[in-house]
């Protein structure tokens, strides 16, 4: 009989157990995990840096372009756009919060000398500010100035709808291409996600001992609870106040979705289920539902960027690096903006964890601390990427008066 294909999340899993075997059976001899076991992680770990400009730049200019300028799109645009950065610079800092209250890294530290050497003489965030907007846009792709990159690809797909009809469209469509691959790519680097935690993590349970591995727990933790207090405290007033729909039946009525994102881990994949769980259970207008959510599952990742916030003060506090406020606020920008180009795919989130790092100068070796439980916690924030987006067509329909009264007596308030 053939047998069922395991998942890709019990493939981590055992990599990840098969890296603590390793690393505990190498204790005595290290330098034999560092020179044998190392170079696998460090391929993993290149070849995750080798999708991230080309799939922020493509994803963004789709992602941009698909709103157009806000002009054409007047009032929805504008409100469903500010909505998702509101919901998800809350997320980051909300993050960044529970990064500092659990505290995940103390007591844990790996020498970092090139991560100490990188993070260097942090910008001040009036620098960093002004450095988004690139004076040489290809300098910034070269050096992969993930905030330059940003910037650069908002202009550009907000910039192709400003032609006249039809003439943006070779543009857009070579980067919605350019974009599929991308994905199909990051999806093919998850496959080998396996190989690669193995690869990342016997090294360094050889080296710093079983020690290692409690901070992960605690990771999980923080931010398994920082989804619930973002949806519960940030969705359940923007719901009730603008919304002017009870709390209760909102989570009733988009539960199908929020599980559908948690098992699956794909906002995009859960799509179907969202549209329906509004329109159904809340009422939302299809003309509300189809604009809203399609461009949340692909912009907007407050889940994801929660657990940026989370994961860059884990990394910082493992390789002792204390962050400045401007980095931290660096690190909420990243997010919020780095949120727009992450796919609503499987193990985007990681990815995209790379440019945060990045843009502060930690180390992306700490991407591998994070990658053996990243299955984990995506779970939590797809769940809650689709949750705002659901959120979103409700606030944005009662705002419209499009939220048709034809609850059925089960969601009643
Ligand atoms: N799994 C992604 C999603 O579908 C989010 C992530 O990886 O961060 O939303």
């Amino acid at each position: 009989m053939k047998g069922k294909k395991m998942s890709l999340t019990t493939k981590i899993l055992l990599g990840l157990v098969a890296g603590v075997a390793a690393g505990l059976a190498l204790g005595n001899n290290p330098e034999i995990a560092t020179t044998f076991i190392q170079p696998v992680g460090k391929l993993f770990i290149n070849m995750i840096k080798m999708v991230i400009v080309p799939l922020v730049l493509s994803s963004l200019i789709v992602g941009a372009a698909s709103i157009g300028d806000v002009k054409t799109l007047g009032r929805i645009g504008g409100k469903t756009m500010t909505y998702y950065m509101l919901t998800t610079a809350f997320a980051v800092t909300i993050g960044l919060a529970c990064g500092k209250l659990f505290n995940p890294g103390a007591g844990l530290s790996i020498p970092a000398e090139a991560a100490a050497s990188a993070a260097g003489e942090a910008p001040s965030l009036v620098d960093t500010l002004l450095n988004i907007i690139p004076s040489n846009p290809m300098l910034g792709l070269v050096e992969g100035n993930m905030l330059q990159i940003i910037a650069f690809a908002l202009f550009l797909g907000i910039g192709v709808t400003a032609l006249p009809e039809g003439k943006g469209k070779p543009f857009v469509d070579f980067f919605e291409s350019l974009a599929e691959i991308m994905y199909k790519i990051t999806a093919f680097i998850m496959e080998l996600a396996p190989y690669g935690v193995f690869g990342l993590i016997t090294p360094v349970v050889a080296q710093n001992g079983p020690a290692v591995l409690l901070p992960l727990i605690k990771v999980i933790a923080a931010v398994y609870i920082g989804c619930a207090a973002h949806a519960i405290l940030i969705y359940s007033s923007a719901v009730t106040f603008i919304g002017r729909v009870n709390p209760l039946r909102f989570f009733k009525g988009i539960m199908p979705a929020a599980l559908t994102a948690f098992s699956t881990t794909s906002s995009s994949g859960t799509l179907p289920v969202s549209i329906k769980a509004v329109k159904d259970n809340l009422g939302v207008s299809d003309k509300v539902a189809s604009f809203v959510l399609p461009l949340g599952a692909t912009i907007n990742m407050d889940g994801t960027a929660l657990y940026q916030g989370v994961c860059a003060l884990f990394v910082a506090q493992v390789y002792g690096i204390d962050l400045t406020l401007a980095q931290m606020g660096t690190i909420v920008l990243t997010a919020t903006l780095g949120s727009i180009g992450t796919a609503g795919v499987p193990g985007a989130g990681l990815i995209m964890l790379s440019l945060v790092l990045q843009s502060v100068g930690l180390p992306l070796e700490g991407v591998a601390l994070i990658a053996g439980i990243d299955r984990v916690l995506d779970m939590a924030r797809t769940c809650v990427n689709v949750i705002g987006d659901t959120s979103a067509a409700v606030v944005v329909a009662a705002t419209e008066n499009a939220i048709e009264e034809k609850m059925t007596a089960e969601y009643a308030s």
